[in-house]
């Protein structure tokens, strides 16, 4: 060993300065914790899109508390994509309709269904309040043709981005949602609720053009609030609130008897993300675009730790 000749220490040693220099910005990323500390306690799920399980690549870990894994549906592995969203994260979710002159069910989406609950998602089982955030950037034209109509050339009336199913869900119908609808005639980048299972939602409408709120090519970080108590909800951009106003007149969640209100005691059917139906039954509301780093929370942040989380993200 001491005879071992100069030249290959050498050689060994600047390929190890080397590697350690490769290496720095990805270590310095594994050690910082990628979710602000005030969250942890209520981050139930948690999606980077980094974190296939170990027995099947089409399906993404839960990196919050609950421990519900997602089905990446029908594009599988595939569609995590190397395009992260903000400092620290490599890899995105594409999601999109592929076929869109056919009626059919292929379209490019993520979630969880249980047709009987969720358990896993207990957190969100007679829940006060509940924030749904993440990062996304719109890749293609969207509204997605309506591939469930005769028509070649008519689109669905919203964009699915991401949420929580109510309790007695079909597929569709949500305890609390992102997502960009239709509001008097008119696409608006909303948040969606519904407190009681079966009963009317109420819709927080963002006042600001959804174009310039999710523009194509554009990472952007959403945030919708639902406060089931009060009836308050709220959206954020990059951590900022936004004006808006509630499209249901009268009392859609039905909050005029003695509270605390909550939602219906029952484990949500499941996740969406991107699309209805994550059971994979129909095509609707496709999205075409890409996201990371869903995060799903059992209490409802203020603007303060939703600022917090953004800039986090975004620090240098
Ligand atoms: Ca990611
Ligand atoms: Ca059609």
């Amino acid at each position: 060993m001491l005879t071992r000749p100069r030249r290959h220490t050498a050689t060994a040693l600047a390929a190890a300065v080397l590697t350690t220099l490769t290496m720095a910005p990805a270590e310095a990323r594994s050690h910082h914790d990628p979710v602000h500390p005030s969250l942890r306690k209520h981050l139930a799920a948690y999606y980077d899109f980094e974190h296939p399980t170990h027995a099947n690549p089409a399906k993404e870990q839960d990196r919050g508390f609950s421990g519900t894994d997602i089905d990446l549906v029908n594009g599988g592995a595939d569609m995590r994509t190397r395009d992260g969203a903000h400092q620290g994260s490599r890899t995105s979710l594409q999601v999109r309709q592929v076929n869109p002159g056919t009626a059919g069910n292929d379209d490019w989406k993520a979630g969880v269904f249980g047709p009987s609950g969720v358990p896993t998602l207990r957190a969100f089982n007679a829940v006060e309040g509940v924030t749904v955030m993440g990062w996304f950037k719109a890749t293609g034209p969207n509204p997605a043709l309506n591939s469930n109509t005769a028509a070649p050339d008519d689109r669905f009336g919203a964009v699915g981005l991401a949420g929580v199913l109510s309790g007695n869900s079909d597929g569709h119908a949500v305890r609390a949602l992102l997502e960009i609808i239709e509001v008097n005639g008119e696409l608006r980048l909303v948040a969606l609720g519904r407190r009681v299972d079966g009963a009317a939602s109420q819709t927080f409408a963002a006042s600001q053009d959804w174009r310039t709120l999710l523009p194509d090519g554009e990472w952007v970080f959403l945030a919708a609030t639902f406060d089931f108590d009060t009836g308050a909800m709220a959206l954020y951009r990059d951590g900022r609130r936004l004006d808006g106003f509630y499209t249901v007149t009268g009392d859609p969640w039905d909050l005029s008897g003695p509270g605390p209100h909550r939602s219906s005691p029952t484990d949500p059917r499941g996740i969406k993300i991107g699309g209805s139906f994550p059971q994979n039954t129909l095509e609707r509301n496709p999205c075409d675009c890409r996201m990371d780093s869903l995060m799903f929370l059992n209490t409802v942040l203020d603007g303060k730790r939703i600022q917090a989380q953004y800039r986090l993200a975004t620090r240098r």
